[in-house]
């Protein structure tokens, strides 16, 4: 048993906060097994805390975010989904059966530097389902140019057309963006600078946007490019970005009056 799972196991389902404290321990048991940064531990408390002001659900702007998103990438001809600790220690199973369904490769790429961290998430993934698994080769890697993060050394990153950074930090974003590539953002802050940067940013729980995504992947599919085009060409990021912040207003002034 590994101590992500051994974590796991000591919240009651019965407990009334049961999903978050799940997806909490699964965090702890990522750090101890390397997975996870340290730093990872309280970005997702900063993450719960956003995650609370939305309701913990995924919203209706979301949503409309998450349909652009899912036909960027289906259009797209050299799409890249970026993997980090957190992402793998909370969801390795859906993010795996995503990359298959839409048959996107997945890149590790950490911030945090550590021995081991990459060859720890790669046996996540492996686990998981992955059978390729990109960002692990230095000999296949080069190194984005003034970018002085790790995030710099990438392997089919640099020259992906599109690409799909959960939990990210803004550095990344902002150079993707200058090297004029397509970004797709899922970040519960919707006024972190990857939310504000990104073409296409999902405000939610990445552990409820995956599913979502799986979901409307089998649906999309159906429409063909001109369709998917439209989609993506009407979907406005910063006019959903405003109604994010309007859906939490109207939420917190509802729970206000709840009080
Ligand atoms: O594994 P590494 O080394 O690549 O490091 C990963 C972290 C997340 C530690 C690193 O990218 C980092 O420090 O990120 P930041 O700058 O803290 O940004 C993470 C963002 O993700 C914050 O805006 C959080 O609100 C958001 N976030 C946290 N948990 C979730 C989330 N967004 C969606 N779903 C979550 N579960």
């Amino acid at each position: 048993m590994t101590s992500n799972e051994n974590q796991d196991h000591s919240v009651p389902k019965t407990h009334p906060r049961y999903e978050s404290l799940k997806y909490r321990h699964k965090i702890i048991g990522g750090m101890k097994n390397l997975v996870v940064a340290e730093a990872g531990l309280i970005a997702h408390g900063r993450g719960e805390c956003f995650d609370y002001i939305l309701g913990e659900k995924t919203t209706d702007s979301a949503k409309k975010a998450i349909e652009a998103a899912v036909a960027a990438l289906l259009i797209a001809e050299k799409p890249v989904i970026s993997v980090n600790g957190n992402v793998a220690a909370l969801i390795p199973e859906e993010l795996v059966k995503l990359s298959k369904i839409l048959k996107i490769p997945l890149e590790i790429n950490l911030f945090y530097q550590k021995e081991g961290r990459i060859e720890a998430i790669k046996n996540v993934l492996h686990k998981a389902g992955a059978t390729k698994i990109h960002g692990v080769d230095t000999k296949k890697m080069i190194e984005l140019e003034g970018l002085e993060s790790n995030r710099r050394k990438v392997e089919l990153i640099a020259n992906a057309d599109l690409v799909m950074v959960p939990l990210e930090d803004g550095d990344r974003t902002e150079k993707l963006k200058k090297l004029n590539k397509k970004v797709i953002a899922v970040d519960l802050n919707p006024l972190s600078r990857t939310a504000l940067w990104a073409d296409i940013t999902i405000v939610d729980n990445i552990v409820r946007t995956i599913p979502e995504m799986i979901k409307i992947t089998k649906e999309l599919k159906k429409l063909n490019g001109t369709q998917l085009f439209k989609i993506v060409q009407n979907f406005n990021n910063k006019v959903n970005i405003q109604n994010t912040l309007e859906l939490i207003i109207q939420y917190l002034e509802k729970q206000k009056k709840g009080i």
